[in-house]
């Protein structure tokens, strides 16, 4: 039987073909998105290269730039009740949909023995999208951009250092989010630095 005649071999559906073309383009088109790290507990520093590490090692993911390390003030709770932190701020391009940079983010945490027993207790790791592109999303699971990000000195000092010319989409641009918030807090640790993956 010639397969022309075969009735179960059908003409691909053009939507089938437009669906493939369109994830072609999209592995060829990478988008910007930019991540905070966060740790106060173990070798904090270790801690942050190893989270860079492991976001570089992520297929469909290039770290570009990577900030300075800053030490900060326990945010959101009661001072001297938290070890302060180290914070740093991390450009990358991904093929990746957001939800699954949101996926491979909170892998990479459990990597780190992250646990998470109460709301901003101290971590070993925490690391947050604080935007995608300009997408806007009040997904409770994956919000766009962070919705704390705007108020944050520990995240737009590093943020600011790494894209000076960039907007917190709704929000403004970090350079006057920054220049509002002040930088009380958020101390330079010129002394340390993060290895950008070669
Ligand atoms: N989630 C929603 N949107 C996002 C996003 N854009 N990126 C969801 C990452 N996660 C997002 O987060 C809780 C849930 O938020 C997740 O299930 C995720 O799906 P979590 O990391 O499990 O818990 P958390 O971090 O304790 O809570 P939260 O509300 O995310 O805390 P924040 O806002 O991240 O604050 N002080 C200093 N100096 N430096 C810090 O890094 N960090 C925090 C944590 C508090 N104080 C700090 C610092
Ligand atoms: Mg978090």
């Amino acid at each position: 039987m010639s397969t022309s005649s075969d009735p179960t071999v059908q003409p691909v559906p053009a939507a089938v073909v437009q669906q493939v073309d369109a994830a072609d383009v999209t592995l060829s088109n990478p988008k910007r998105a930019v991540i905070a790290l966060g740790s106060n507990l173990g070798n904090r520093l270790e801690t942050l290269q190893g989270a860079v590490d492991a976001l570089e090692d992520t297929p469909g993911l290039r770290v570009k730039a990577v900030s300075p390390v800053y030490e900060t003030q326990p945010w959101g709770v009661e001072p001297q009740s938290q070890p302060t932190y180290f914070n740093a701020v991390v450009l990358v391009k991904t093929t990746l949909p957001p939800s699954s940079l949101l996926e491979r983010s909170h892998a990479i945490e459990e990597a780190f023995q992250r646990v998470r027993d109460e709301r901003f207790g101290p971590r070993t790791l925490d690391v947050d999208i604080l935007a995608y592109q300009d997408v806007r999303s009040d997904d409770p699971r994956l919000t766009l951009p962070h919705p704390r990000a705007h108020e944050r000195a520990f995240v737009l000092v590093p943020w600011h250092d790494v894209e000076p010319g960039a907007e917190v989409p709704g929000h403004g641009a970090v350079a006057e989010l920054l220049a509002a918030v002040g930088r009380s807090g958020v101390v330079p640790r010129t002394d340390l630095e993060l290895r950008l993956p070669e």
